[in-house]
């Protein structure tokens, strides 16, 4: 199989969150279109692929995005068109050593994951194969449907509210199917607005489509999911709906500890107050719990708790292979939040998970939480089958373009298995 690209053109777009971002189409030396929409995060690892901003207080206040498209358009395009690839794999690498950095600061790695995710469509279509199909055969794991991890409530760096910690979500481990659990997400989404109506909160919404009420103790948070999931008539549990968490504490973590709600605590405080939550809650899964740079804090965290939940690291982890190889040694978390554009190509973002395969770690695939509709992500969910996806909330159109694509090929494919193989 070879792949040739015969046009390579990046444009400024805007994200969902009314910043520009690049839009990539890749054209193949047998005319077939590829297109990919960059996402970008807002309370992003210091450690992630940098993303490259033109730094112009002209133009979308130093936000815009004008040089890396000029890197895909002029050197990224000279570099790639005409070129016989064996595979997305080759263009990924050589996109790699055209940059030339660790951090692919030089091009940017929104101008180098854009065409990476370009020439993975271009790499599957040229195979004859689906995008999800195509990712399987890549990384040799065996497809399946993810549990989709419904971000209910926002706060933190994605919401103008009081709450500090980030992310409420709704995970029906329970469901019998694709199309039941994202069912169950809208069935609660709606008896959560009701609830938060009657209790007197604004029902307005975070950047990732969940709500976002002025409530200051994430216990308060809790209490209101379980209710809800109970008026829509599911059971709250592992059975049924559990309930996951995305505090993204290297944002309220500043001096040695960590701010909650007014209080002050020291990591072992949080983790004495995580732990009460898993008692008093249905919480099976805590993504960032404590600080990037807290490792002491984590070791900590996941001798106290590693055994009875999943814990997941995001700014920690970065989606880096060689990070995630330095947790695993010292027994860091048990899981990785995985995002592509936290690395800037497929290629490392399928070792990153490989890496996580071998050490037993559990894996969960995605978003930004500034999006575009591309519903790559969903692809990669299904085709290196980790079983669990977030998306945001099950509201608002590029979060739900994700969870309808599930939907699609859960119709298309009544064979592929659903289900989240590490929350058994
Ligand atoms: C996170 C993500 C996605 P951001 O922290 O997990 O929800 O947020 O894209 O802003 O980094
Ligand atoms: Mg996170």
């Amino acid at each position: 199989m070879s792949l040739r690209i015969s046009e390579l053109r990046a444009v400024e777009i805007l994200d969902s969150r009314a910043r520009p971002t690049l839009d990539i189409t890749l054209t193949t030396d047998t005319g077939t279109r590829l297109r990919a929409g960059v996402p970008s995060g807002a309370s992003t690892g210091t450690r992630e692929a940098v993303e490259l901003r033109d730094g112009d207080p002209a133009r979308f206040a130093g936000q815009g995005v004008l040089q890396a498209v000029d890197h895909v358009n002029g050197e990224i395009a000279q570099a790639l068109v005409g070129r016989d690839f064996a595979s997305a794999a080759d263009v990924d690498a050589a996109l790699i050593a055209l940059d030339g950095t660790e951090t692919k600061s030089r091009l940017g790695a929104n101008a180098i994951v854009g065409v990476s995710l370009a020439a993975a469509r271009a790499d599957a279509v040229a195979s004859g194969k689906e995008l999800w199909q195509y990712l399987a055969d890549t990384a040799g794991r065996t497809p399946r449907l993810p549990v989709p991890h419904f971000n209910v409530v926002n706060g933190g760096a994605h919401a103008a509210n009081n709450l500090d910690f980030q992310e409420f979500m709704l995970a029906p481990l329970g469901a019998p199917s694709l199309p039941e659990a994202v069912r169950a997400g809208a069935e609660v989404y709606a008896r959560l607005k009701a609830r938060l109506a009657a209790g007197g909160h604004p029902t307005g919404l975070g950047d990732e489509g969940g709500f976002a009420p002025d409530i200051d103790r994430p216990e308060d948070v809790l209490a209101l999911l379980v209710q809800a999931i109970t008026d829509a008539g599911y059971t709250p549990g592992r059975e049924g709906i559990a309930l996951a968490l995305d505090p993204a504490a290297s944002e309220f973590f500043a001096d040695g500890r960590y701010r909650v709600a007014g209080e002050d605590l020291r990591a072992e405080q949080l983790v004495d107050r995580y732990e009460e939550m898993i008692e008093r809650f249905p919480v099976w899964s805590i993504e960032d719990g404590l600080a990037e740079d807290d490792w002491e804090g984590w070791v900590r965290l996941t001798e106290r708790l590693g055994d009875r939940v999943q814990l997941m690291g995001d700014d920690i982890f970065v989606t880096n292979p060689a990070i995630i190889t330095r947790a695993v040694a010292r027994k860091v978390g048990n899981s990785a939040l995985i995002k592509v554009n936290q690395i800037g190509t497929v290629t490392e973002t399928l070792e990153a998970m490989s890496v996580c395969d071998r050490a037993g770690y559990t894996q969960m695939i995605s978003h930004r939480s500034g999006e575009t509709p591309d519903t790559f992500i969903a692809d990669l969910a299904v085709g290196t089958g980790c079983g669990q996806i977030k998306s945001g909330a099950p509201a608002r159109g590029e979060r739900v373009a994700k969870y309808n694509r599930f939907l699609e090929l859960a119709a298309d494919h009544g064979d592929l298995p659903f289900g989240s193989a590490g929350a058994a």
